[in-house]
């Protein structure tokens, strides 16, 4: 029987043979896959734990808070707080950055993350997931502050998601490849399950709202007419659709069979460039997908060249399979 390789024997591997998991990285990514489990926990409890339905707040997005998007942040906040690789935190959940505490020792990473994607599909019993994205503290001054995550998204040293689905996975890539691991509930470890995913470059399915159609920019109504038009339409094959509403869940699957991936930015909120986070979501996405051998833009550049302005900023984000993310970048520099 091949010996399963848990996810701290390839992470400490992986330090051995190409040092680009350092032992601060390495202790971070094995915390952050700790909080998940219990975040995990916490998820599959549904209706026999205190953890659906609403919180009484909402969030710095003006959303209303699920009562796992709060429970999910505290568990990676209380996690990672006191080992001594972390600078700060910046979550969707909180307003402003997270800076350890005095009592604990200041490391030189920085951690940003979506605690809990797609949560409007918690109560509906859908796949969700937290995002997490790590960054280096610049080293050029003492202390940390708010400016210091405000990094492209070229810059991350590790990036991932946690999908808390029919198995619960881990995803990860630290610029060598995308990584898979699942969760062995009997040994409570994550197993590495799948090396290298590759996304082909191109596919026959595609994941958007269509219920936005009326709103989009002419590029994607084209991408998506021509799709729709199918082997009597100008692609010349049929396509097939797809929309989780949970972008973890619809990001998993292109990772795992191909796919585009769409949010753009339409006409209902003219004023923002799209509805996802382009910190803790698309940068962290964006990079996995590349590593995959996909592609993403925001419609006219690389998502991980964006030079950020505001931590909580928004992204009109295309990506996945790279002939399809190219074809609909195209679409846009046309018009
Ligand atoms: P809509 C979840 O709320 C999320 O941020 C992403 O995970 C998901 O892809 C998107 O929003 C779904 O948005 O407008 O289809 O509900």
């Amino acid at each position: 029987m091949t010996q399963k390789v848990s996810l701290t024997r390839y992470l400490v591997e992986q330090q051995r043979v190409d040092g680009l998991i350092p032992a601060q990285l390495r202790l971070l990514l094995e915390v952050v896959a700790r909080a998940c489990k219990r975040i995990s926990f916490a998820v599959n409890k549904g209706e026999l734990g205190d953890v659906m339905g609403a919180a009484e707040t909402q969030n710095v997005q003006g959303e209303v808070q699920k009562k796992l998007d709060i429970i999910a942040n505290e568990v990676l906040i209380e996690a990672n707080e006191w080992g001594g690789h972390l600078a700060a935190m910046a979550s969707e959940e909180m307003e402003g950055i997270y800076v350890v505490p005095n009592r604990y020792p200041q490391g030189e990473y920085l951690l940003m993350f979506d605690p809990l994607d797609g949560s409007s599909n918690i109560d509906v019993n859908v796949s969700i997931g937290t995002i997490f994205s790590v960054l280096k503290k610049p080293d050029d001054h003492p202390g940390v502050q708010e400016a210091d995550f405000l990094q492209a998204g070229a810059k991350q040293v590790a990036a991932g998601y946690c999908i808390y689905g029919p198995q619960t996975t881990l995803v990860l890539t630290v610029g060598d490849g995308v990584a898979q691991f699942t969760l062995d509930r009997e040994q409570g470890s994550f197993v590495l399950t799948q090396e290298n995913l590759r996304i082909p470059e191109d596919t026959k399915e595609f994941a958007i709202n269509m219920s936005n159609m009326r709103h989009w920019d002419a590029p994607v109504k084209r991408y998506i007419d021509e799709c729709l038009a199918g082997k009597e339409g100008p692609r010349g094959k049929d396509f097939n659709m797809r929309w989780i509403a949970s972008m973890v869940a619809d990001v998993h699957r292109i990772l795992t069979r191909g796919g585009i991936f769409m949010y753009p930015w339409d006409k209902r909120e003219p004023e923002k460039p799209g509805k996802l986070r382009l910190m803790y979501e698309a940068n962290p996405m964006a990079w996995l997908v590349e590593q995959a051998g996909g592609a993403a833009t925001n419609g006219k550049e690389r998502i991980l060249d964006i030079a950020p302005t505001k931590l909580h900023q928004r992204v009109s984000v295309i990506l996945g399979s790279k002939n399809e993310v190219e074809r609909v970048t195209s679409y846009h520099t046309e018009k």
